[in-house]
């Protein structure tokens, strides 16, 4: 067959796009050009239902080799025991805890989507919030997590389950102030560290495992792999539930993780993937990566800094982290409107719910902005005045076409200083 240059095509242009514009999602970043290359290999022909050693097909050897190499590398990142890198996706990963931990019907207690909680926390349009009963808690009014209220929630309903962890959220978590609740009720614990996890690896964010049972993740947010999860943990137990193997023994929950992903939601795995997520450990491993992790802190701190001094109201006042969240009702704009407005520009960014909005997810009041991905282009945090300078340009002219295209042009060129790819040509 001839190249596909329709599609190839397609791919450049997308290329273009990620290069000329500033992509400020917080949930997105850049892989290493190795980590890409990895990606596209040989691995993707190959069926390897099961575990390394322990497969339903022959000649897995090598891809063996490649996903204990994954599993290792993964656990020095987080000095943890056991982990499974099999999730195809984030959303997988939990629904693997999902089944493993929970019942049909059983109660478990999330943060609110629309207090910067994820889908798979209990949103009634997910598996999660169809198939088991959620239970939730949100923010103060200061946007800090409520505690006391997921206290007294998780006193009177006594869920199963209690997950931490967000998709739109600017502080650190109290894990230890949760588990001490859990600990009183017997329920499990299990943090979702998809967007903190790089801050969490480079040491500068409070360590999940030394109070969460389980931890699971994306390998593609500010840990810069490709698309994917994870599922960890750093102390293996043996189920509470009385679930035993065929020989009679209780399982241990890295068992049941196991085989919740395999074969309780998941076929084969994308060992292409896999081997892509072990190179992206190993640049993990290799030494700069904190300095990556600091210099995302000081950039987002930066940036805020920069919002505020121009009268917009951060959720939380702040960040801990690599993100913030934007209420923009008194800038009288929509987060949809400025979403959309900011494209035109080409500033990448998503609207969002801020907690106790008045509007629909599909307006909303908020954007959520994060700098993993412009970090990553080589951004440092005398950058961010620029940028938060262009994005205000935008919002308070937001229905004025010169303002839009006089900005594009300034991010294009403010863009050619920080390249993408150059091994692409
Ligand atoms: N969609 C991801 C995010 O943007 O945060 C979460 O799954």
């Amino acid at each position: 067959m001839q190249k596909d240059t329709i599609l190839f095509d397609l791919i450049n242009k997308e290329l273009e796009r990620q290069r000329n514009g500033i992509e400020l999602i917080a949930s997105e970043n850049f892989t290493s050009f190795q980590v890409m290359q990895a990606m596209g290999t040989v691995p993707t022909n190959k069926y390897a239902e099961g575990y390394p050693g322990k497969r339903y097909y022959g000649g897995c050897e090598v891809v063996d080799e490649i996903e204990t190499l994954a599993i290792e590398r993964l656990k020095k990142v987080f000095n943890c025991t056991w982990a499974n890198v099999q999730p195809h996706s984030g959303a997988q990963a939990n629904g693997a805890v999902f089944l493993a931990v929970m019942k049909p019907g059983e109660k478990f207690l999330g943060l609110d989507l629309s207090m910067g909680g994820h889908l798979t926390h209990g949103s009634p349009a997910n598996f999660s919030g169809k198939t088991y009963h959620a239970l939730h808690y949100g923010v103060t009014k200061d946007g800090i997590v409520d505690y006391e209220q997921l206290e007294h929630i998780a006193r009177a309903e006594k869920p199963k389950m209690i997950i931490c962890g967000a998709s739109a959220y600017s502080r650190d978590w109290d894990y230890k102030r949760i588990r001490a609740v859990a600990d009183e009720i017997g329920a499990v614990v299990f943090a979702d560290i998809a967007h903190p996890a790089g801050l969490i690896a480079a040491g500068l964010l409070n360590d999940p495992f030394d109070h969460c049972h389980i931890v699971s993740s994306t390998t593609h947010k500010t840990l810069r792999g490709p698309r994917g999860g994870i599922i960890m943990l750093r102390n293996d137990f043996e189920n509470p539930w009385g679930y035993k193997d065929p020989k009679g023994n209780l399982r241990m929950m890295s068992n049941l993780l196991d085989l919740a992903v395999f074969p309780g939601t998941q076929g084969g795995p994308l060992e292409h993937v896999i081997a892509a997520k072990a190179v992206a450990f190993g640049e993990i491993l290799d030494g700069s990566f904190k300095d990556y992790g600091k210099q995302i802190i000081t950039n987002a701190q930066a940036m805020a800094k920069s919002f505020v001094s121009r009268g917009y109201n951060l959720i939380s006042n702040g960040t801990d982290n690599h993100l913030m969240l934007i209420d923009l009702r008194n800038k009288n704009l929509t987060g949809k409107k400025a979403q959309e407005t900011l494209d035109k520009a080409h500033i990448t960014l998503n609207k969002n719910a801020v907690p106790f909005d008045d509007k629909s997810p599909f307006v909303t009041s908020g954007i959520r902005i994060g700098v993993p991905a412009i970090t990553t282009r080589g951004m440092q945090e005398t950058h961010m005045e620029s940028i938060v300078s262009m994005i205000d340009k935008i919002l308070m002219n937001a229905d004025d076409e010169n303002t839009i295209t006089a900005v594009r042009t300034e991010v294009k060129s403010f863009m050619q200083q920080f390249p993408l790819y150059p091994e692409l040509g």
